[in-house]
């Protein structure tokens, strides 16, 4: 039996909404080549959502071929860059007035508390809107260089982006890659994570409806050794755009490489610090280390997952922080009291639950938490271990879960060693009250994003990304426009 293009879905909320289920490709939802679909799974209920169409390295080079005349044969990067900006306006205003649909796609998809849902999808508003302001503030320089020559430089679109995206933040990572690609007269072809295709595509009616031209993105569903592994190697895909585990990353950076050498940036994984200092201000330490490690559940690319605490206020800390992570809700995401919900797959699940036995191998004490809740659903309880040694697996290795590691340390210079004593170097967090401290070691810290008393906190202004193993290159803020844009150099002789 064949798969309709859209079937109808009503929403654990009661909200009704036709799902899309083909490729979108040239503004049009399609079924993949092969015919071949995949089945999408409530990680909240283990049950069947949908199904939806799988596309293959046949429907990758259609959609690049879509792309690439988007590109090549329209005018689309050449024209004013204010209309694209204006499209990108209304998208982010489609997205708002579609925000309860979208949010509750997403929970159902990824398992996320619909409350964070919410928020995740003002962010999505938010940075679309902000990429729409950068559409026409691109800018090259006229370059002095005496009076025989006229030197400029131009900034100019790279061509076809291909773009793979993760499963925790479905669709802010499709806005993250899409729209300052869009905004530089860039054409797309996104691969959304084959656990969570859902909020992609209903957003792509939204991008039809917006006005933009076709070809200009294409969405792909798909596996990642086949559909991502095809965008990698591709060699009409210009850069390629990706988040998601740093072993996957040295994989595309790889085949980039061999390929034909394209552009790439990654935002992978981390291990990241949360430093608490005797001065901070304990209640407001403690509620963002909650956020910092429990906040999606834990699938946060940022989490907060080391935390490290001033011996003189430890046990202080570590008792706020038990009794505020057992009273964290953790259920349903329907429920609007929830703040954690379910795990966003099977594969996540056993991954975590593996490190938590590994941890209570190594001789870690488990606070509170430490096991699956009940057996339908993928549902863990915010886990706390403490008594750790820093060559422990836990503390070394991204989790990618509500589970966190605790330490003490008796002053800055050891806290310093021991935050940047780990491959990744994605984010850290600071809690003080002394602002010479927190400028000191904000700068001391070998991450690509500090937090000052506060955690998880982003803005659509602020490049984010890591330093060591945690990526390549900066997302939001005027960074991400580097990355969608290649300098062209002219030199006129005059005389
Ligand atoms: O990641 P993958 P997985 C970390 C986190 C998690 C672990 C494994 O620790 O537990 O990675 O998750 C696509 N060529 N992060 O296995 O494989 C894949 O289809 C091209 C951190 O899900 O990196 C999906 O779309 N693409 C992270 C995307 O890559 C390939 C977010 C991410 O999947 C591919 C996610 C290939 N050979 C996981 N293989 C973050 N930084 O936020 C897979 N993909």
């Amino acid at each position: 039996n064949k798969l309709p293009l859209s079937v109808p879905i009503t929403l654990p909320n009661g909200i009704k909404y036709d799902q899309p289920t083909g490729l979108f490709i040239n503004n049009e939802f399609v079924p993949s080549r092969q015919g071949k679909t995949f089945e999408v799974i409530s990680p909240s209920t283990e049950e069947e959502i949908t199904h939806v169409y799988e596309a293959r390295e046949d429907d990758v080079n259609i959609a690049v071929e879509a792309a690439t005349h988007a590109f090549e044969n329209t005018d689309w990067a050449t024209q004013d860059p204010a209309i694209r900006g204006k499209l990108l306006y209304n998208l982010a205003e489609l997205v708002e007035e579609h925000q309860d649909v979208l949010a509750s796609i997403e929970s159902l998809d990824n398992g996320k508390a619909l409350q964070l849902a919410k928020g995740d999808v003002g962010l999505v508003a938010a940075y679309i809107r902000s990429c729409a302001g950068w559409a026409d503030k691109v800018y090259g320089k006229l370059i002095e260089t005496g009076s025989t020559h006229f030197s400029y430089s131009r900034r100019e679109p790279l061509g076809v982006c291909g773009q793979i995206i993760p499963w925790n933040f479905p669709l802010l990572m499709w806005s993250w890659k899409i729209a300052p690609a869009l905004a530089t007269g860039n054409t797309c072809v996104l691969k959304t994570a084959e656990s969570t295709p859902l909020s992609a595509l209903y957003a792509s009616k939204l991008v039809k409806e917006a006005g933009f031209p076709r070809g200009v993105l294409n969405i792909v569903s798909g596996f990642g050794g086949t559909v991502g592994a095809a965008i990698a190697s591709h060699p009409k895909i210009k850069k390629v755009a990706f988040t998601g585990s740093t072993r996957t990353g040295r994989t595309i950076m790889k085949a980039a490489a061999e390929s034909n050498l394209k552009k790439i940036t990654l935002e992978l994984g981390g291990k990241s610090p949360n430093i608490v200092f005797a001065d901070a201000d304990i209640n407001k330490a403690v509620q963002n280390i909650i956020l910092g490690i429990y906040y999606n559940s834990g699938e946060v690319c940022c989490a907060g997952s080391r935390i490290y605490v001033q011996e003189s206020i430890y046990d202080k800390v570590l008792e706020a922080f038990k009794t505020q992570a057992e009273a964290v809700k953790v259920g349903d995401p329907f429920d609007l009291e929830t703040f954690q919900g379910a795990q966003t797959s099977q594969q996540q699940l056993d991954k975590i639950l593996s490190y938590i036995d590994i941890g209570k191998e190594e001789g870690a004490k488990v606070v509170t938490g430490g096991s699956r809740i009940g057996d339908k659903g993928y549902f863990i309880k915010p886990t706390i271990f403490a008594d750790v040694k820093e060559d422990m697996r836990i503390v070394k290795e991204e989790i990618f879960g509500p589970v966190v590691t605790i330490t003490k340390f008796k002053d800055v210079d050891e806290v310093i060693k021991l935050a940047n004593d780990s491959e990744y170097g994605l984010a850290a967090g600071i809690h003080t009250s002394d602002i010479n401290k927190a400028i000191d070691v904000s700068h001391k810290i070998k991450a690509g994003t500090v937090w000052v008393n506060t955690y998880n906190d982003f803005h659509s202004q602020v490049p984010f990304g890591g330093f060591g193993q945690s990526g390549i290159g900066r997302e939001m803020g005027a960074e991400a426009l580097d990355n969608y844009t290649q300098i062209k150099a002219v030199r006129i002789k005059i005389y």
